[in-house]
């Protein structure tokens, strides 16, 4: 059976969230964030790099969400939420499913740990510099997601798919560091469609 190990408002959300769109049999595994347990052996055993999630089914064992939303595709999506490769949707596809964890997600761990610092108090001028660079990269890639909504309600014309799975995810953590603002009208608009998608709902407060 499909286990997903999770830690509520990690990227465990992005699997989770798909198995529910899919409405699959699945068990969620509750993990102990601590970093005490993320350095166990049980834990590294799962997850080598000690991250959250992880995910079980059959043959395979696996510890990287992006990967994790393909194989339950490959395994259950039964050719939903998910162009037909090899088209040029299908391209689009991969570019946002990519884009979600390698640009849009990356600046937020910076910006996370800029602010943990500064509330801290070891807000030197070189930490205020890092967080402004984190910031700009974050702005960057929302403006790029902006235009990508320019004419639509999802990434891509045919409609919702497990791209917007992917940065819905990254969407969510970012709003929570940063106010989606009115500069981004259209990616506010879309986090919030993506919120009432039950779901997305249900993944979220899992
Ligand atoms: N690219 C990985 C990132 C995994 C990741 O950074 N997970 C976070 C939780 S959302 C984590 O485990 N953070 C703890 C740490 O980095 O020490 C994925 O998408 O699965």
């Amino acid at each position: 059976m499909l286990k997903i190990y999770h830690v509520p408002g990690t990227r465990s959300v992005r699997p989770i969230w798909l198995a529910y769109e899919l409405d699959l049999e699945f068990e969620i595994v509750p993990i102990d964030f601590s970093s005490a347990y993320r350095d166990s052996l049980e834990w590294r055993s799962i997850s080598p790099a000690g991250k959250v999630p992880a995910l079980t089914d059959g043959d395979i064992a696996m510890f990287e969400s992006g990967a994790m939303v393909e194989v339950i595709l490959d395994r259950y999506g039964e050719g939903r939420l998910r162009p037909k490769k090899g088209t040029a949707e299908s391209a689009e596809y991969l570019q946002w499913s990519w884009f979600a964890e390698a640009t849009l997600s990356r600046p937020l761990g910076f910006m996370r740990t800029m602010k943990l610092a500064n509330a801290i108090k070891q807000g030197k001028e070189e930490v205020g510099a890092i967080a402004a660079d984190g910031e700009k990269k974050a702005r960057s890639a929302l403006e790029a997601v902006e235009q990508g909504l320019a004419d639509r309600d999802y990434l891509l014309a045919s409609g919702f798919t497990a791209a917007d799975i992917m940065t819905g995810y990254s969407l969510d953590l970012l709003s929570h560091l940063y106010a989606l603002d009115e500069s981004y009208p259209k990616t506010a608009a879309y986090l919030s469609r993506l919120r009432a998608r039950h779901a997305c709902e249900k993944a979220l407060i899992t």
